[in-house]
């Protein structure tokens, strides 16, 4: 078995972060397990390796962090995810919980609403022809559903997408980035415990079902609340960004844009097809929990291991074309939202979002382009926007 070659390519890096998908061919082309030694861990970024390690979740485990830090040997920044920072079996036990709660059943009576919201959002924006998609829409649109859908408390909402951009940066080293966002994270996490808290959160929401679960003995109060947690920490950033990045895609590729246009059916594949060119989450680590073989090459035992999501879902040895933005293309496989038992639990959130929000495009705007370049806000997990001008004409 070989060793993996050694890269001096730093993931973590501001050129990186700005750019990955400049960096994912060097990266992908230097092996299917790679070593790096800007942080002293393994990378994977090929599709068939970061796929097969996130299937198996025995060996890649993700107990010990799914950040650089390994828990084993360093305090967690926050007490761990009872979801995404456990293995089986308390995973499957917390897991089957929120699957109980976070359901599609669930979200049929919210739909007519959430498409109410986005028309009356696209209207007033269609009518300015011009406008910020991050500020003017992907920001506004998912807080305007989310937080009422877990029954959050009104009071200092503005707390939520802060702490978004605070965890997903913690799961990075501890760099310039990680700094600035937890200067100010002490106020967000104390605002987050006490709307996660049973007291504070309404009934008939989301996170009002998890404490009934806790009430049915199938999880303690403490642990309610922090699944309750998972909800805020998972749930805004991550929808914002891949709203975000489907407004990109579209104005980037206005031939798609059309044939969305002209076949509303496919606005299904249009998201999972964003997911895949532009994945919001760039990255998760997992921990070895013995000595594998990658590819033919060796991780020993407790290694921390980046897997690359972002390079798998454009690697050209699984996609035609990978760079190009096809809402035809077939999609299955793609690892924008995880795969295996890890797999994002909130994603019919996500799909139900974009789906309403596509359907308020489709019947109010006719053309959609750039208009200036897009800005990006930095994150050591997420593939982020600051801005993207956009400028529209009305159907
Ligand atoms: C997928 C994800 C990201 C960030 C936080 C969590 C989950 C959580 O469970 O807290």
């Amino acid at each position: 078995m070989g060793t993996a070659p050694c890269l001096s390519i730093d993931p973590f890096d501001e050129a990186f972060l700005a750019d990955p998908y400049a960096h994912h061919d060097a990266l992908r082309d230097a092996g299917p397990a790679v070593w790096l030694e800007a942080w002293h861990c393994f990378g994977i970024a090929r599709h068939a390796e970061v796929q097969s390690a996130l299937k198996d979740h025995e060996i890649f485990v993700s107990g010990r962090g799914v950040g650089l830090a390994d828990f084993a040997r360093e305090q967690p920044w926050r007490p761990p995810s009872l979801l995404l920072e456990t293995d089986p079996p308390i995973h499957d036990r917390t897991r089957s919980i929120m699957n109980k709660v976070a359901t599609l059943a669930s979200l049929r009576g919210v739909r007519a609403a959430w498409l109410a919201k986005a028309e009356a959002i696209v209207e007033e924006l269609t009518e300015r022809r011009t406008f910020d998609a991050v500020t003017d829409l992907a920001e506004i649109f998912p807080l305007s559903v989310f937080p009422d859908l877990i029954g959050l408390m009104d009071e200092g909402r503005e707390h939520l997408l802060p702490y978004g951009m605070a965890t997903f940066n913690a799961f990075g080293p501890r760099n310039a980035l990680f700094e600035e966002t937890n200067a100010t994270a002490a106020p967000a996490a104390a605002w987050i415990a006490s709307a996660c808290e049973r007291s504070n959160l309404k009934p008939g929401g989301w996170g009002w079902a998890v404490y009934e679960a806790a009430d049915r003995g199938e999880c303690s109060e403490e642990e309610a609340a922090r699944l309750v947690r998972s909800f805020l920490s998972a749930g805004l950033d991550t929808t914002v960004n891949g709203i975000g990045h489907l407004i990109l895609a579209l104005a980037t590729f206005p031939d798609q844009w059309d044939k969305l246009r002209a076949r509303p059916e496919l606005a299904k594949r249009a998201l999972d097809e964003s997911l895949r060119w532009d994945s919001t989450a760039q990255t998760f680590f997992r921990t070895t929990s013995r000595q594998v073989e990658v590819g033919g090459v060796t991780i020993p035992a407790d290694s921390k291991v980046i897997l690359f999501l972002g390079a798998a879902n454009r690697d050209p040895r699984k996609w035609d074309n990978p760079d190009q933005f096809s809402i035809e293309r077939a999609t299955s496989g793609h690892v924008g939202l995880g795969f295996g038992i890890h797999q994002c639990l909130g994603q019919m959130v996500a799909r139900l979002e974009s789906e309403v929000l596509l359907e308020a495009l489709i019947s109010l705007v006719r053309s959609m382009r750039l208009n200036g370049p897009p800005l990006r806000r930095l994150n050591n997990t997420l593939h982020a926007l600051e801005s993207l001008p956009i400028v529209v004409t009305p159907n």
